[in-house]
C-alpha cells in the first residue's frame, strides 16, 4: 500500500490536461509504488469549464487563479498544461513555492525563458520534468536500449518526420481555446515547437546533441482571423519546417514537420542508420520496432519487425500491463512517464527529460528559427 501522497494541481483542461489526468488515474493500478496520486485541484480561468473538467476526471476541487493553486499547502506538484506563453511564469512561481513541476512541452517560448526556468527549479531543488512522452513508448524505449548496447555501432544518419494536415483550411481561425497553437503570441512557434520538438527530444535522447543546423520554414496561410481580436491578422507561426544538421557524434540529421501533409494526422516516424544496424519506428504502428542487423546470416538478412508486446519481461514497461501479445496505446506513454517520475522521487535519480534536459531541445528550436530567418547555418547554443 502506498504510504505517501503525490497531490496534483492541474493547470489547463485541454487535450494534454486530459492525457495527463488519464495517466495519473492509471499509474497506481499498473505501476504500484510508495506514492498514491491524488487529483487535488483543477485550475482554469473559466470556473464552469474547470468544474466540468474536475468532475469528469475526479479532481477534488477547482481554482480559477493559478497563483492561488500554487499557494495551496495541500498540493505537492503543479502540472502545467497551459499555452506555452504561460509556462515560464507559472513554473518560476511554482518552484519558488517549493512545488514539484511537470510541464507540458515545449519547455518554453524560447531558450532565454527556458534558462530562467531551469535556474528556478535548480535553485529551489524541486523535482521537475517535461512531458516529452514519446520516449516512453515501449518500442522507442527499446530502441534506446539497443543503441546503448552498441548494436548499431557508429551512427551515420538520423531522420525524423512529424506530419499532420489539420490546418490546411485557410478559414480556420487562430487563437483562443483549442487554436492557440496557431497564434504565435501564445505558442512561440508553429510546427517546430509543437511537433518537431518531439522528434528533437527523441533524437537527442537516442543519438546525442545536435551541433549545427540549417533550416527552412514556411507559412502557407499568411493571414487568419484571430479569435481574440475578431480581426484578420498575420500568421506568425511556421506551418512547415525542414532542417538538416549535424550531431556531435558526426551523424547527419534530416528532420521535417508540417501540418500541411494531406492525409496525415499524426505520423511521427524516425530511422537511425548505424554501421552495424538500422532501426525504424512509426507512431501509427507503435509496437513495431523495425531492425536491420548486418550481422544476420546473409540469406535471411533483412528488415525484421520486433513487435514490442511479446515480453517475457524483456520489453520495457510491457510486463506491467496485460499478458504477452496484447497491445497498449498512445495514452500509456504518459502513464509510463508518471511512473518514471515517481520512481525518480523514490530513488533520488530524476526521470528525464528534466527542465535542464529539455533546454537542449529548446536550443535546437531556437536555432531552427534563427537559421530559417537568416538563411545561414547556425550553431546550436549550449544550455
Ligand atoms: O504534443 C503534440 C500535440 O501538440 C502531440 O504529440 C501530437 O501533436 C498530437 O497533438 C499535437
Amino acid at each position: 500500500m502506498p504510504s505517501k501522497e503525490l497531490r496534483v494541481g492541474m493547470i489547463g483542461y485541454g487535450f494534454m490536461g486530459r492525457a495527463h489526468s488519464n495517466a495519473y488515474k492509471q499509474v497506481g493500478q499498473f505501476f504500484p509504488s510508495d506514492y498514491r496520486v491524488v487529483l487535488k485541484a483543477a485550475c482554469a480561468r473559466d470556473a464552469a469549464k474547470a468544474k466540468e473538467f474536475a468532475d469528469q476526471w475526479g479532481y477534488e476541487s477547482v481554482e480559477t487563479d493559478w497563483k492561488k493553486l500554487i499557494a495551496r499547502p495541500d498540493i505537492d506538484a503543479i502540472d502545467i498544461c497551459t499555452p506555452n506563453n504561460l509556462h515560464k511564469e507559472i513554473a518560476i512561481t511554482a518552484a519558488a513555492a517549493g512545488k514539484m513541476i511537470l510541464c507540458e512541452k515545449p519547455l518554453a517560448m524560447n531558450v532565454a525563458e527556458g534558462r530562467e526556468m531551469v535556474a528556478a527549479v535548480e535553485r529551489a531543488k524541486v523535482p521537475n520534468m517535461v512531458w516529452y512522452n514519446y520516449r516512453r513508448i515501449p518500442a522507442v524505449t527499446l530502441a534506446k536500449k539497443l543503441i546503448e548496447e552498441g548494436r548499431l555501432g557508429k551512427i551515420f544518419h538520423y531522420r525524423a518526420k512529424f506530419l499532420q494536415d489539420w490546418t490546411i483550411n485557410a478559414d480556420l481561425p487562430q487563437g483562443g481555446q483549442g487554436l492557440w497553437r496557431l497564434d504565435v503570441a501564445a505558442a512561440g512557434s508553429g510546427v517546430s515547437g509543437d511537433l518537431l520538438a518531439h522528434c528533437i527530444d527523441t533524437a537527442v535522447w537516442l543519438n546525442g546533441s545536435v551541433e549545427s543546423i540549417s533550416a527552412l520554414t514556411e507559412t502557407f496561410v499568411k493571414e487568419r482571423k484571430h479569435n481574440l481580436t475578431g480581426k484578420v491578422e498575420p500568421v506568425g507561426i511556421d506551418d512547415a519546417c525542414i532542417f538538416m544538421g549535424k550531431f556531435s557524434n558526426g551523424s547527419l540529421a534530416n528532420f521535417e514537420s508540417t501540418r500541411y501533409a494531406r492525409g496525415h494526422k499524426a505520423q511521427y516516424t524516425f530511422e537511425i542508420n548505424g554501421e552495424k544496424a538500422s532501426l525504424a519506428w512509426d507512431l501509427h504502428d507503435l509496437h513495431r520496432l523495425q531492425m536491420f542487423d548486418y550481422k544476420d546470416e546473409g540469406k535471411i538478412r533483412g528488415w525484421k519487425s520486433i513487435h514490442v508486446t511479446d515480453n517475457g519481461g524483456e520489453h520495457p514497461y510491457m510486463d506491467k500491463w496485460w499478458v504477452p501479445g496484447l497491445a497498449v496505446g498512445y495514452d500509456c506513454s504518459f502513464t509510463h512517464q508518471v511512473a518514471d517520475f515517481i520512481t525518480g522521487l523514490e530513488t533520488g535519480t530524476p526521470a528525464g527529460p528534466t527542465f535542464r534536459d529539455a533546454l537542449e531541445t529548446q536550443a535546437v528550436l531556437d536555432a531552427i528559427l534563427d537559421s530559417a530567418k537568416s538563411h545561414q547555418w547556425v550553431q546550436v547554443a549550449k544550455g
